[in-house]
């Protein structure tokens, strides 16, 4: 089954929890961008994520939930994606709140909108590594075992590394691409403009543009740019 992430290259992340005006978000919508993913790893309720997502539901393009918490799970998005994180040794992450979500929700799941996404977290002074415990300081060839678990042991449709607030090192995403067969390879993480764009977009599949929509948005919108022009 053919999943619509298969064919994005750039998606703004927005965090429910931090604002921006009709204007702002106009710009990310018509920025010709592929999709729009909704999510943070602090602050997010349900009331903020459905005010965000009735506000992009105004546009076209996709909108997918990236779930970080049960109770923030909103009805009404055309994806929803499920981080389950490699490099912890916190099961929680992996598989603790998934199999809490199932044991409470399993029966009315639309299996067809839903990917799980195999999460490397790599900078140890985000949010998300603290949240998650996770051993952010690994070596390429660790990132890249964790890849082949998510790609060939666990056959999850994505593998999404995870910067989160930093820009990361590009030859750790060119090895976990090409470790990587099946599954579709996202990178977030410091891409602020259009040559930090640019450069990522050949070393993964998807670029995931989040802090920067909201520290400078004429950047932001030339993060698209950067990843066309780079195809
Ligand atoms: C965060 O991967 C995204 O979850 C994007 O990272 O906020 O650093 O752009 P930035």
């Amino acid at each position: 089954m053919s999943q619509i992430f298969e064919t994005w290259r750039h998606v703004f992340k927005l965090d429910p929890d931090r604002e921006l005006s009709d204007e702002e978000l106009e710009a990310v919508c018509m920025s010709g961008s592929d999709a729009i993913l909704v999510g943070g790893s602090s602050g997010v309720t349900y009331d903020n994520t459905v005010e965000l997502m009735s506000q992009i539901r105004r546009y076209e393009l996709p909108c997918a939930q990236e779930v970080s918490t049960l109770d923030a799970v909103v009805p009404g998005f055309d994806l929803y994606l499920i981080p389950m994180v490699l490099n912890t040794d916190r099961t929680e992450w992996i598989t603790g709140y998934h199999r809490e979500g199932l044991e409470n929700f399993g029966e009315l799941i639309p299996w067809e909108m839903v990917a799980a996404e195999g999460y490397i977290v790599l900078n140890p002074d985000s949010t998300v590594a603290r949240l998650t415990g996770a051993d952010a300081g690994i070596d390429a060839r660790a990132a890249a075992a964790c890849a082949r678990m998510a790609d060939k042991l666990m056959r999850l449709p994505i593998v999404y590394i995870e910067y989160s607030g930093m820009y990361g090192d590009l030859d750790l995403v060119h090895e976990v691409r090409r470790v990587t067969d099946e599954a579709v390879v996202f990178y977030g993480g410091g891409v602020r403009d259009y040559e930090t764009a640019r450069n990522a977009a050949a070393a993964a599949d998807v670029i995931v543009v989040g802090n920067i929509v909201y520290d400078n948005l004429t950047a932001a919108l030339d993060t698209v740019r950067g990843v066309r022009d780079f195809i």
